[in-house]
């Protein structure tokens, strides 16, 4: 599946500003959808390493009026998620008709996130961060940087079961560019497999991040094919869902890519 994404905010490190009208945002998730979204990811907060966090109400007057924007869509079936650690932000956002909570936190910024998705039923996407997106940079030092994240999102799938969720409303990230490396970014990749093995769906955001700017030495508008690259050979080692920005691409890339392992199963 490919979730795309909508950043409502003035400083997002890729697309800062691009969509904080609500008119701007809804026409480009409108936009994802036609090039093949499965889900729109919209954000309000950005995430980038050493941004500044925004209040609940900042957050909520950001989306409140593009997730009102996307009713007509939404009852035709697009499923939104949101991109928030927020509890307030979320519950409100659920009531607006969001299907999915990201929670780049896994629970720690709010632990009542998990109720929430418990009584509402609504999907939970669990990512793991070191610290917060303004510390996560400071170290990024592991020994064991697949076992660690494996052993974290273990842990939070395991506090969102005993708050009442179902394991199958529940998919993890090993939170890509989040308190990593170069090095831990690439071995993340190459093992999400051992995520995989939890039984939780695996959702992965590659797109535009530095590591690709590391591999390149291109800026965030120059790493699309690295996105792309980055995002199939996830997809090989067992994610499930692949959050980008250039939708269309990616759909293109992982038809053909689809169309070559069918055929290499088959022989
Ligand atoms: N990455 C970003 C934000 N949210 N959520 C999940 N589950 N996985 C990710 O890898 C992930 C995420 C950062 O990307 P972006 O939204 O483009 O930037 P910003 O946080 O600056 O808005």
């Amino acid at each position: 599946m490919i979730a795309g994404v909508v950043n409502v905010t003035p400083d997002s490190f890729s697309d800062g500003g691009m969509f904080l009208s609500p008119p701007a945002a809804i026409a480009h998730a409108r936009q994802l959808l036609n090039d093949g979204a499965d889900i729109l990811d919209m954000g309000a907060e950005s995430t980038r390493p050493g941004a500044e966090p925004v209040s609940a109400d900042e957050e909520w007057s950001r989306l409140e009026p593009v997730l009102d924007g996307l009713r007509e869509l939404r009852n035709e079936g697009a499923v939104i998620s949101v991109d928030t650690t927020k509890l307030d932000v979320a519950r409100r956002a659920v009531e607006a008709g969001a299907a999915i909570i990201n929670d780049v936190s896994a629970l720690r910024h709010d632990p009542g996130i998990a109720e929430l998705a418990a009584r509402t039923g609504v999907g939970l996407v669990l990512m793991h961060m070191r610290g917060t997106p303004r510390t996560m940079q400071e170290n990024t030092r592991y020994g064991d940087v697949a076992g660690e994240v494996r052993s974290f999102l273990e842990r939070a799938l395991g506090q969102a079961v005993q708050a009442g969720c179902d394991p199958a409303q529940i998919a993890i990230d090993p939170g890509i560019g989040f308190g990593k490396d170069l090095a831990g970014n690439l071995e993340l990749l190459a093992r999400i497999g051992e995520l995989a093995d939890l039984g939780a769906p695996v959702w992965v955001g590659v797109s535009r991040k530095r590591f690709l700017g590391d591999l390149l030495g291109t800026p965030p508008d120059d790493r699309l094919a690295g996105t792309i690259a980055a995002s199939l050979e996830a997809v090989r080692s067992g994610a499930t869902a692949v959050r980008v920005h250039d939708v269309r691409e990616m759909r293109h890339a992982l038809t053909v890519a689809r169309a070559i392992q069918g055929r290499r199963e088959a022989a």
